[in-house]
This record gives C-alpha cells, structure tokens and sequence, in this order.
C-alpha cells in the first residue's frame, strides 16, 4: 500500500531529556493523571481541513505545498487518497480523533444528488479506515460557507431556498457523522452575519437562524444520532459582524430560543482573542454555565487582527484552558480539535507532524501543570476564601431573600464601612508561575 509519509512510523514518548523533534517530551498518552489517561483527558483530534485541504493560500498567492495525495487529477481519487493520507498521519501521530466538514472529504458535483453520492463512496472509505485504525469521529460539520450560493449567509439568507439547500446539506452531514459514530456535530456560524445592516433584517435573520437549529436537533432524534450538538462562536471573519459573536452571545441566543438543552459550545482560542476576550475567559464562561462542550485548540497573533490558526504552544494559555476544563469535570463527547494550520513557508509534509506534536505536548504539560494546581488547591481555596462573607449571615440573607434594600440600609447605618481587602492579583501570579516549570 502506499504510503504517503514514509519518514515518520510513529511518534514516540521519549520523555524531558529527549532531543529527538519527532518524539513527545511530555505526552505520555497512557500514563494517569487525577486518575485518568493523558489521553482520556485531552481526547486529541486532527482537522481535516487545515491539516489536509489548506495548501498554504493566503489572499496574495496560491498555495505553496506540493502532497503526494494531490497529485492525480480526478478529484474523487485525490479525494480516497487523501482520506487514506490522513488516517495514515492519524495513525502515525498517535490522536484517537478527527473531524471533518462534509465538503472536506468529498468534492462537491454540479447537483446534490450525485454530491451525496460521492460523499456516501468516502464515507464508505473512512468508516473502514475508522475500523482498521480505530480512530474515532470527535465530530463532523458542514461547509456552509465557501460555495457562492451561501455569500449571504445559509439560515441567515435573505432567499428561503438557500436555506432549503443548507437544511438538505446539514441532514447530509449528520447523517454521515452518525454513520461514522461521530461524537458530536459542530455548528459555525460560516457566513451567517451581515457586511452592512443597510440590506439587513437582523431580527429576521435571528429568527431563521434559531429555525435551522430546531430543525437540526429535531432531525438528530429522529434518526437516532446522540452525539452533542456544539455552536462554535466568533465574531467577525468573514463577515464583519457573525451573530455567534462569543460564548456570551451564543447562551443568550439558545436561551431566548429554547435551545439550550440541546446545545453545548465548541470554544475557539483564536475566535476568543477576535472577540476581545482571553481564551480563559470564553472556556470560563463557559464552564460557569455549564455550556462547556469542546474546543478547537489554536492560537491568534495579537499583532495581527485576523484569524491565524497558528498551533497552540503557548504554555499559560494550555495550562489555564487545562485548569478551567479539569475543574469543570473534564471532556465527556468533547475534546482538544487542532483547528490550526501551518505557516505559509512551512512546506513539507514533516511540518504537519512537528506542529502536532508541539500542539500536543503543549496540551499535556498544561494538564500536568493543571492537576498540580488542582491537587494543592491553593487557587481554589484563595478565591473561596475571598467570597467567605457569602456564606455568613449577611450574605445569606441576602440571597435567601430576606433582606430587600430598607434592610440593607439598616445594616449599612449600624456597621458603617466595610471591610475591604486586597485581591492579591500579583501573588496570584507569582504563584501560577511557580507551577509552570
Ligand atoms: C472557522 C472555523 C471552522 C469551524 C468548523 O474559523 O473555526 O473551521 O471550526 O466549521
Ligand atoms: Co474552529
């Protein structure tokens, strides 16, 4: 059979003294952590877009990577040998997952018909690679996005016949995803925003969006799919304004829509740090709602305002994303998905094996770090100190609702001022810094 990265057989773990780049120093995929597997926790995945689809474009040129399984001319057979490139790559890197939209793995034809054919011959083919490698679907999604029909969003549309095709295409890409045991289904918003509100309809477009996604969990049941349904937020790119703008914005939307239940969030680093908030911040949000579902590990360039994908290697970021998720109760259908890509330059197929393997590493150190946090409690028990007054008298009474404002004031006029004191911002800091060694 051929094989389509011969330099690599595996990636081992070879520990911290290691100077081999294609070994992990710090994911040790079977070793326990807070009494589960590093890979239990992290529940890695590839994307197959970025990592196999992206060939380097950027709006100035044409891609710059030259694959061995882009090379025959008849797209149905780039796609099988792509499909067959990737879970040999899944294979090889050691990740129990991947995800996929539905234009990723097959090539669209000129009607729907013959297009759900040629994804049903691919689906086929991954389902058998699925068996032999067993490598699982984390989830699958649908490319509402890049074909000119949606330029105007796809629920969002002002024309119901597009939404029509993105509801044919939607029922498609859960099918498929429920035949490949997928664990999930994501939603990203693609082009479902406005560039100026002069020729938009914004309650409109809401109303039709929250339509979509009754639909969606409606058909779920009906054909018996129990993965989690996941809304992916971002804020802007490609439209000027998306409507999942952040984590925030999307509960408020399943909330006023009665989708809630139905619902969990896929958070993006990069989409977090577009909606000007920290990745901490979106999974926190998150996770204080119970809303925390899976995450699509990448990272921005704050330099640079646009949505990068760079591979996440950056160790405060994985350390706090890790600490948020353990404390939350960790992944259940979710999981890490690196929705990265490879710098325009970095050309070769090795690249692809390097960027994952930092990725991961970065992932696993910022696990260890977390579990360390977690075993002293020492954050924990700093911030459930600083509310201790809540759980006294007064700060019961007033949940409790016994005391309205007349009671407030008495107790102000009898205590006078309060006691304050300091958040302690730099210690804290100081202190997380002394765990990321
Ligand atoms: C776009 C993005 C998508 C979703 C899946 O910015 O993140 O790749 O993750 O559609
Ligand atoms: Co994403």
């Amino acid at each position: 059979m051929k094989e389509y990265f011969p330099e690599v057989k595996s990636i081992p773990f070879e520990g911290l003294e290691s100077r081999n780049p294609l070994a992990f120093k710090h994911y040790n995929p079977g070793e326990k952590v807070l009494g589960k597997t590093m890979a239990e926790h992290l529940r890695f995945a590839v994307c197959y877009w970025h990592t196999f689809k992206n060939l380097g474009a950027d709006p100035f040129g044409p891609g710059t990577m030259i694959r061995p399984y882009n090379a025959e001319t008849d797209p149905m057979t780039v796609a099988e040998e792509t499909m067959r490139a990737a879970f040999e790559f899944f294979r090889k890197l050691g990740v129990d997952f991947w995800c996929f939209h539905d234009r990723d793995i097959a090539p669209e034809a000129d009607n729907l018909a013959e297009t759900n054919r040629r994804l049903d011959k691919i689906v086929d083919l991954a389902a058998s690679l699925q068996e032999e490698t067993g490598v699982r679907l984390l989830w699958g999604t649908a490319n509402l996005f890049s074909n000119r029909r949606y330029m105007a969003g796809a629920s969002t549309n002002p024309s119901p016949a597009v939404f029509a095709y993105a509801a044919s295409q939607v029922k498609k890409a859960m099918e498929l995803t429920h035949r490949l045991g997928g664990a999930g289904y994501v939603f990203w918003g693609g082009r479902e925003g406005y560039e100026t509100l002069l020729n938009t309809d914004m309650r409109r477009e809401a109303e039709q969006l929250a339509r979509f996604m009754h639909l969606a969990s409606e058909y779920k049941k009906e054909i018996g799919f129990t993965g989690q349904l996941y809304i992916e937020p971002k804020p802007k790119e490609p439209t000027k304004h998306q409507y999942d703008f952040s984590s925030a914005a999307c509960h408020a939307f399943l909330l006023k829509n009665g989708l809630a239940e139905e619902f969990r969030i896929n958070v993006e680093a990069n989409h977090a740090t577009l909606a000007g908030h920290s990745f901490h911040h979106e999974l926190a949000y998150c996770a204080a709602h119970g809303l925390l579902g899976s995450v699509d590990a990448n990272r921005g360039d704050l330099l640079l305002g646009w949505d990068t994908d760079q591979f996440p290697t950056d160790i405060y970021d994985t350390t706090l994303a890790m600490y948020t998720i353990l404390r939350a109760g960790g992944f259940t259908a979710g999981g890490l998905n690196f929705d990265a890509k490879l710098r325009r330059q970095s050309i070769d197929p090795i690249d692809l094996f390097h960027a994952h393997i930092g990725a991961m590493d970065a992932f696993a150190r910022g696990l260890r770090i977390a579990a360390a946090m977690i075993e002293a409690g020492e954050f924990e028990s700093f911030v459930e100190n600083r509310y201790r007054g809540w759980g006294e008298p007064l700060g019961q009474d007033i949940l409790g609702g016994k005391a309205g404002f007349r009671e407030l004031e008495r107790y102000t006029l009898q205590n006078g001022e309060p006691e304050i004191r300091s958040g302690r911002q730099e210690m804290l800091e100081n202190m997380l810094n002394e765990y990321i060694r």
